[in-house]
């Protein structure tokens, strides 16, 4: 991670210039992908369709000083949107806000941070809490989030809670080092269910875990998707998993390295009783770094989702970090994701991506 971060640091320079470029170039008021011809002959569309008010929300619409606002966690309350939105502040610390809104486009951003129960246990790992992914699961919010100390050491605290205003604090559910964490919205066999990345060295593996009571974790299994380029880096789990009569349908980001990372938006199908079992994938990525505000700022050409709403129509609101500066919306159609995955190919599960 710091070596890649290093290397990173070499190239910025060089990167500033040669995406200048293509941001000018693409600087235009579309935010709909025109249809074209893909690789298989068919014409189609991009899956996601950006929100022409893009971004959200930005360091700009905050009433304080910070840094960014970006990947936010976000979930229905009764007829509130609720975005729990990560905020970098003028020390480059980093806090979870609670965002609201009565439409899902515009938001009001709570300017005092979610506030935990003082804990000595908690405190050290808690430098920075990030990507939040909220599961509503037995009539409560459940919050995970990565909780990483200072020398940025980093795994999965949990909280919950019932109104957005007062929040528990439940026991950390890994160990270091852990991310992409996002609990399923119910149980599966009779147990609480979760994904999540761990991480050593290049190797980053998608687990399915289970839990009989939210603390104690295991049967740990990996998801082996097919490999595809454009996130031969590494992937992690997006959104909590969206339940569909087809299987568990999941948003995730992968990761590509050219001069730095670039980080786009993919879709996988997993299966209802044991979501280990891949059962269909998109082979191309829905969402892409295409817009300024996605290819600028403090992370470049990075779009990166740890939230997602599905409206009673079908229709999914994917909120999105870009380039770990702002908040931006894309909207879809959960059954043209279903499609995707199911047209797309179905891996052989024989290999990781490394
Ligand atoms: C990942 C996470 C995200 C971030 C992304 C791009 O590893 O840390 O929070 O948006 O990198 O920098």
């Amino acid at each position: 991670m710091n070596c890649n971060r290093k290397i990173q640091g070499l190239f910025s320079s060089c990167t500033a210039m040669y995406l200048w470029l293509p941001c000018v170039v693409e600087d235009r008021k579309s935010i709909c992908v025109p249809k074209r011809e893909g690789k298989d002959g068919t014409v189609r569309q991009e899956l996601l369709t950006r929100y022409s008010g893009n971004p959200i929300l930005t360091s700009k619409d905050l009433p304080f000083l910070c840094n960014a606002v970006y990947n936010p966690g976000a979930v229905k309350f009764g007829d509130k949107y609720v975005l729990v939105a990560r905020v970098e502040d003028g020390q480059r610390d980093n806090r979870l806000h609670v965002a609201m809104s009565d439409d899902g486009y515009h938001f009001t951003i709570n300017p005092k941070p979610i506030q935990l129960p003082p804990s000595a246990e908690h405190e050290p790992w808690e430098k920075h809490l990030y990507d939040p992914r909220i599961t509503y699961l037995e009539k409560r919010y459940y919050i995970t989030y990565c909780a990483q100390t200072f020398g940025e050491t980093v795994r999965i605290g949990l909280m919950r809670t019932k109104d957005f205003e007062q929040f528990d604090r439940m026991p950390f559910i890994t160990q270091p080092w852990s991310r992409n964490c996002a609990l399923f919205p119910e149980k599966i066999s009779g147990l609480y269910a979760r994904l999540d990345r761990p991480m050593s060295g290049r190797e980053a593996i998608t687990f399915v875990s289970y839990s009989p009571d939210l603390i104690y974790w295991g049967q740990s299994k990996p998801i082996v998707l097919e490999p595809q380029t454009w996130f031969r880096e590494k992937w992690g789990p997006g959104p909590t998993p969206i339940k569909t009569p087809e299987g568990w349908l999941l948003i995730f980001h992968g990761v590509w390295l050219a001069c730095n990372y670039v980080y786009r938006l993919g879709v996988v199908l997993l299966d209802l009783e044991d979501p280990a079992k891949v059962v269909g994938q998109c082979p191309e990525f829905i969402l892409t770094p295409r817009e300024p505000y996605e290819r600028v700022g403090e992370t470049m050409n990075c779009v990166f989702s740890n939230g997602a709403i599905v409206e009673p129509d079908g229709e999914i609101k994917v909120y999105y970090g870009a380039a770990d500066t702002c908040i931006a919306l894309a909207t879809g159609q959960v059954e043209a994701l279903i499609e995707a995955c199911q047209k797309g190919i179905v891996p052989k599960g024989q290999h990781y991506i490394f």
